[in-house]
């Protein structure tokens, strides 16, 4: 057994006996009362899920494992001192509640690139799809082809005892983050460069991989995948793309399932679409506005520009959140990092200039919960400064980062045994006779 399944065994045995004696002992605690709206405006704020990888602050935004963004950037091991933080410790702290040694993080990277081969039969499924399918189809779908070789699935099958269910999922998980940087990157290869596919590097760590096999070989490019993916890795459980793996692997469906479901949810366009959606919007301002810098009268062009595109009824991309009530602590880590390595870059600039617009707009409305910029607002824009300008298929970058966090939860799912998740729904009459309407 290898030393990370002998800390979870360790770790695990001891939670899952809280869990239970949570379960039994104080099942008839009082967490939350639910109000009408709550439920009717999509469950906000409602405490009815366990996570234990990140928590979201409203005022403060994520924390994974109980630290900040800026905490992680400085204790999590890099390759250079400058840099940033490999995700591969990410994941490990989120797993394991421990900060990695850069021994431990190099473990990892050893570990995904072992097992980072995807089988055959899955190119085949996505090559069966037109070239004009969405990104995110191709994804979902070469993830679910994938399940053929789910180990949870066959222990399950073959009569495995509950308490061991985690030790294949952990199996599944492992392969399924080693092997969903080649996946993406073949999707992008084949949709954008003809089909001419570059293999993994196994010298380099598993965001670096990623930027390589896309075709982007510099520290610079290295530098800005580690980033992405640490930041768009977790945002506790309740988002559309967490709470969906969760929900389905209640079922015990196998891990692949699960994280394809999750992909379908993640495409949507109020969630990780927003993250390519962002610079097709801008592309679609620009071209109406022109060029722009951010002087008062093209404040006010932008200005303009979002209030009509509000009043036809479509949501400005990047913009509020559901939890959030401040500017997004991811957006910050990227406008930093903008800051930092970028000088002269005009979609960056406009990027700046809208979070000086469009909160006041949205503001003005009176109905939009937080005004603030999210963590798609800046990414596009970085990815575009390096050349990475096909936006459409940002979401699928996302997508290979949120694997990291859903999925290290997944394990701990199966650690506590928790069952299969089943709320309870209402008719409109039952609602009605609540109100005595
Ligand atoms: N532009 C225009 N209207 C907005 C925006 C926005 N960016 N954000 C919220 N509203 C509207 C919203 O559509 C709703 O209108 P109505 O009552 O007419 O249906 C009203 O304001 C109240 O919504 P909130 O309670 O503030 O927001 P909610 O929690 O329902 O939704 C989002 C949160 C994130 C879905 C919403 O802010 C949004 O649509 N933002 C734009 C899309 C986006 O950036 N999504 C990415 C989120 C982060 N991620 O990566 O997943
Ligand atoms: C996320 O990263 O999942 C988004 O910010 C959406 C959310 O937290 O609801």
């Amino acid at each position: 057994m290898d030393y990370i399944k002998e800390k979870l065994l360790k770790k695990g045995d001891q939670e899952r006996q809280i869990v239970k004696k949570l379960a039994k002992e104080y099942g008839d605690l009082q967490l939350d009362t639910v109000s009408m709206s709550q439920v009717l405006t999509g469950m906000k704020g409602v405490t009815s899920l366990l996570t234990v990888t990140s928590k979201l602050d409203p005022e403060n935004g994520i924390r994974f494992r109980g630290y900040s963004i800026p905490e992680l950037q400085e204790k999590l091991p890099k390759l250079n001192p400058e840099g940033e933080p490999l995700p591969e410790g990410l994941f490990y702290l989120m797993l394991l509640d421990e900060l990695p040694s850069i021994e431990d993080v190099q473990y990892l990277t050893n570990e995904w690139t072992k097992r980072n081969k995807v089988p055959g039969h899955v190119f085949d499924v996505i090559n069966a799809l037109p070239p004009t399918s969405k990104p995110m189809t191709q994804f979902s779908a070469g993830i679910m082809a994938m399940a053929t070789e789910s180990l949870f699935q066959k222990a399950y099958r073959e009569g495995v005892p509950k308490d061991e269910y985690w030790v294949t999922t952990y199996e599944d998980v492992m392969n399924l983050i080693a092997q969903l940087p080649t996946i993406a990157a073949y999707i992008y290869r084949r949709n954008f460069h003809g089909g001419d596919i570059i293999p993994p590097d196994p010298k380099l760590d598993w965001a670096a991989n990623f930027a390589h096999m896309m075709g982007y070989d510099s520290e610079e490019v290295y530098r800005l995948f580690r980033m992405y993916l640490f930041l768009h890795a977790d945002h506790e459980g309740g988002n559309v793309s967490a709470h969906t793996t969760h929900l389905v692997s209640s079922a015990l469906s196998n891990p692949f399932y699960a994280y394809a479901a999750g992909m379908t949810g993640l495409a949507g366009p109020l969630h990780g679409y927003a993250n390519q959606e962002v610079i097709r919007w801008i592309k679609g301002m620009l071209d109406e506005i022109g060029p722009c810098g951010c002087a008062d009268e093209e404040k006010e062009k932008i200005a303009n520009y979002v209030k009509n595109y509000i009043a036809e009824g479509k949501v400005i991309p990047g913009f509020g959140h559901a939890v959030l009530r401040v500017t997004d602590p991811r957006y910050t880590a990227q406008k930093k990092f903008a800051e930092k390595y970028i000088k002269d870059d005009h979609l960056i600039d406009v990027v700046n200039c809208m979070y000086e617009v469009v909160p006041p707009v949205l503001q003005s409305l009176g109905k939009v919960k937080n005004p603030w910029p999210n963590v798609d607002a800046y990414s596009g824009s970085l990815l575009t400064h390096y050349g990475i300008d096909e936006y459409f298929f940002y979401t699928v970058m996302f997508g290979v980062s949120r694997a990291l966090g859903v999925l290290a939860q997944l394990v701990w799912d199966r650690i506590y045994a928790l069952p299969i998740e089943r709320p309870k729904s209402q008719t409109l009459q039952w609602f009605k006779d609540q109100a005595g309407i």
